[in-house]
This record gives structure tokens, C-alpha cells and sequence, in this order.
């Protein structure tokens, strides 16, 4: 297949790039806004420009933005009138599939407990929560109006190891993170998909089956690195965010980050 990624240079682009190319051999066009060796050099709200580039592309993994907390302004630019731009220029070049990089965040002040579902009601804890639930409702429309086929995956925390006690729960492992990835542009039959995007945590929150359903079969666990973390970790039971899936993002003073 040949896959346009978006966000190409950031954190996950770089792993999700490299595992779609070299581990599942597609052809992967990089996009960013940031310079990088092998990635093509485009806002991707410009759509005009975006357009041509997505020529001959059966999917896009659409992973740029912001990825943390800003003024409610920026937030809408970031998620909302980047992924609409996406899925113009999608339209525009005939791709027909996105996998959307939504996250935990459009959730966050969900309370934790056994297992939280997709199908709950989506809760922000933050502008950023707000854009990516925005977004998912977005990819909705474009599903049921042009016929796009969308996977909207509300990832955890993406890091090359677990190192807080929230992580415990919420780690998604660069493996598990190329796996959900692959899953999502080759899944058969989908035509809108929710599904959380975390690695099989024996302490997560969310439900791993709407993942399971599309062919993500995680195979991380960050239970592997409890011991390390719990030993030097104070609980953190007593604090106010802790009663919420999106932990610190629930929180009013949470530090909001300058645009690009
Ligand atoms: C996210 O969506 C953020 O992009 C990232 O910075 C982390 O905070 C992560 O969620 C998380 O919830 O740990």
C-alpha cells in the first residue's frame, strides 16, 4: 500500500513511519511541517499543496498537531481545521481511508474504572481533549457524507517505556503503536471505528476489543516495569486528577504549550 503520514517528523511519525515502511514494506509518504531527512516539507492546512502529494495514497495516518495543551483558539487550528484540510485534500485525491490520531484526552475527565468503553460520552479535560473529540466527530461527518472509511484511535501515552503510575495503565509501546497503525489501514470492513490506543496493560482503563475487532493485537504490557515504578513513585491516590483517565490534564493549572 502506499501510506501518507502526516506529523512524520514528531515522535510517533518517526516510529510509525519506519515500522509501516521497513517492518510492513508500504510505500510511506512523510509529511511535516518541520524539515526532516525523508520527509516532504508541507503545512498541511494548506490543502492546494497538500493535495497533489496525497496522489495514488490508499490511506493517511494523520498524527500532526499539537500535542498537548493550548488556547482554545490554537486547539481549533491544530485539530479541528488541520484534519479538516486533511480530509479535503483526501477527497480531493481520492484516498479513501484516515486513521486519525484522537486521544485519550477527548475522554479525560471520564472516571477511571474496570474498563471504560468507546462508546462513552466524550468528556474533555482540556482545548486539547476538546480539538481531538471535535476532530472525531469531524471524521464522522466525512464518513457519512463522502463515504470515507475513518479509524479514530484515542491513544494513551506513547513512550518508549512506561515511567509514571499512570502509565501503568495508559502506555501505548512504539511495537504496539506500528501494530495499531497497520491494523487500522489494512482492516477490512470499517467503515468508522473508535478504538483506544493503548498496549495490553494489565492496569489499563480502556476497553481493548473495538482494537481487537479491526486486527490490533497488542503485545506490550507495561506491567513489565510496575516493580521499577511502584517502588519509586508515591501513590498519587489522594491527588484530585487521579479519579480521571486523563490524570494531570484534568487539572486547571494544566501548562499550556506555544504554538509552532
Ligand atoms: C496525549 O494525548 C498527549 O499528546 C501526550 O503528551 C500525553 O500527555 C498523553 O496524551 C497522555 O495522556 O499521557
Amino acid at each position: 500500500m502506499r501510506i501518507a503520514v502526516t506529523g512524520a517528523a514528531g515522535q510517533i511519525g518517526r516510529v510509525v513511519c519506519a515500522g509501516l515502511r521497513d517492518g510492513h514494506g508500504h510505500d510511506v509518504v512523510g509529511l511535516d511541517v518541520t524539515r526532516a531527512a525523508g520527509v516532504e516539507s508541507v503545512d498541511v492546512r494548506d490543502t492546494e499543496t497538500l493535495t497533489p502529494l496525497l496522489a495514488g495514497c490508499d490511506a493517511v495516518v494523520h498524527l500532526a498537531s499539537i500535542a498537548g495543551e493550548t488556547s482554545f483558539e490554537t486547539a481549533l487550528d491544530t485539530h479541528l481545521r488541520t484534519t479538516h484540510s486533511v480530509l479535503e485534500a483526501m477527497r480531493g485525491a481520492s484516498v479513501p481511508r484516515i486513521v486519525y490520531a484522537s486521544s485519550n484526552h477527548a475522554v479525560g475527565f471520564t472516571p477511571r474504572a474496570v474498563r471504560v468503553g468507546v462508546a462513552v460520552r466524550q468528556r474533555p479535560d482540556t482545548f486539547y481533549g476538546l480539538g481531538k473529540a471535535a476532530a472525531e466527530v469531524l471524521c464522522s461527518l466525512y464518513v457519512d457524507r463522502h463515504g470515507l472509511r475513518a479509524a479514530c484511535l484515542r491513544i494513551g501515552s506513547f513512550r518508549e517505556r512506561p515511567t509514571t503510575r499512570r502509565h501503568l495503565s495508559t502506555w501505548l509501546s512504539p511495537g504496539d503503536a506500528v501494530r495499531l497503525a497497520q491494523a487500522c489501514v489494512t482492516a477490512p470492513g470499517m467503515d468508522y471505528a473508535v478504538v483506544y490506543g493503548i498496549s495490553a496493560n494489565t492496569r489499563r482503563w480502556w476497553d481493548l476489543e473495538p482494537g481487537r475487532a479491526l486486527g490490533y493485537h497488542p503485545e506490550d504490557d507495561a506491567e513489565a516495569f510496575a516493580g521499577q515504578i511502584l517502588a519509586t513513585e508515591e501513590s498519587d491516590d489522594d491527588r484530585f486528577d487521579a479519579r480521571y483517565v486523563g490524570g494531570d490534564f484534568c487539572r486547571p493549572d494544566v501548562p499550556v504549550e506555544e504554538p509552532i
